[in-house]
């Protein structure tokens, strides 16, 4: 078992209304199901290639992208991006029919799971090699000043969140980026995404300083740590995050200590990590954290909860359908969105 860091808690939770919970749950579960219908699938035989899930980790995309502006704000994601682009939006047959490659997928079948992207949910993509989402995260970020500042568009105020795991925080461009955004006061919210471990490299030994937060200051950006299983403590940073961007004050780090519950990609056994270590973080499991506290709050009753993931549950299976029932992209077109088109 790695060394356990202190896990943060926020003095003070803003108190959530009933339809924010509702709706932070909601998309929860959609993230869960969603990629527990993946497993089913891959290890039935019907889907294929690399497929890296985010159960355990659902509290950092719903507690940053939904305190966002979904669909206007941009976010760029990782190779583990199923999840953050249900976050935003692109409905879960067009994602689904992305992993099975047809042509109906978020990416017209081009890409597959680890190449999601949607111009129309301001999805700039995921990415198979690490850090690769950075510097495009980065780009995003600069045109929105540019035009804002520079052209005088108004409307130009989106914020950028770019994901990215520990073992990410290791390789240049994070540093480079940091820098950039920093100097140039750049609406751009980094996401560390620790789940503690990058494929079979625990984060202390990869890192001569594991608190990540911690590297935001020698750019002076504020940076901080946050608990990624908690998706009202993840939303709070967010918030603040977000509207000091927006503001035009600048970037913010925000270290989210999450973990994930399945091995790193569908066809890992995950024989490496303890049993200790996967028992005390599946019993801070997300969800169930956020189902708690509704419960106890009684903003919710348990049956309406059950009635959500029920609802989930027929969206879940009804993608597969359209996904397995959709063409395969036509051969003719091979060479079709290689370049821009004219619309
Ligand atoms: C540039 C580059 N180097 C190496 C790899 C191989 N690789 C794939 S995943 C991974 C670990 C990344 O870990 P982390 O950033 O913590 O993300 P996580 O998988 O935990 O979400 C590595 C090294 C890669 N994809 N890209
Ligand atoms: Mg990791």
């Amino acid at each position: 078992m790695t060394q356990e860091r202190t896990i943060p808690t926020l003095p003070s939770i803003a108190p959530i209304s009933r339809e924010d919970g509702l709706m932070l749950y909601e998309d929860m579960v959609l993230g869960r199901f969603f990629e527990d219908k993946c497993a089913e699938m891959y290890y039935r035989g019907k889907m294929f290639g690399f497929v890296h899930l985010y159960n355990g980790q659902e509290a950092v995309s719903t507690g940053v992208i939904k305190a966002m502006r979904p669909g206007e704000d941009y976010v760029c994601s990782t190779y583990r991006d199923h999840v953050h682009a249900l976050s935003v939006g692109v409905p879960a047959r067009n994602v689904m029919a992305e992993l099975f490659g047809k042509a109906t997928g978020c990416s017209k079948g081009r890409g597959g799971s680890m190449h999601l992207f949607s111009a129309e949910y301001r999805l700039l993509g995921g990415y198979a090699f690490i850090g690769e989402g950075i510097p495009v995260a980065l780009g995003a970020a600069f045109q929105s000043k540019y035009r804002r500042e520079v052209m005088g568009d108004e409307s130009a105020d989106q914020v950028t969140a770019a994901f990215f795991g520990d073992g990410t925080t290791n390789n240049g461009q994070f540093f480079e980026c940091l820098n950039m955004a920093a100097l140039w006061d750049l609406p751009i919210i980094f996401v560390v995404e620790n789940n503690k471990w990058a494929i079979g490299m625990a984060h202390e030994r990869a890192t001569s300083q594991p608190e990540i937060f911690k590297k935001a200051s020698v750019f002076g950006m504020p940076g901080i740590e946050v608990d990624g299983m908690d998706v009202l403590a993840v939303r709070t940073v967010a918030q603040e995050a977000v509207a000091r961007a927006r503001a035009g004050e600048g970037p913010t780090l925000i270290e989210c200590l999450t973990y994930r519950f399945r091995g790193h990609s569908l066809a890992d056994p995950d024989e490496l990590r303890s049993k200790a270590e996967k028992e005390t973080w599946l019993a801070r499991d997300p969800l169930k954290k956020l189902a708690n506290h509704l419960i106890d709050q009684q903003l919710v009753q348990a049956d309406e909860l059950k009635a959500i993931e029920k609802r989930i549950q027929a969206e879940v299976d009804e993608a597969v359908e359209f996904a397995q029932s959709s063409p395969e992209p036509d051969p003719s077109e091979l060479y079709r969105f290689v370049f821009a088109e004219d619309e």
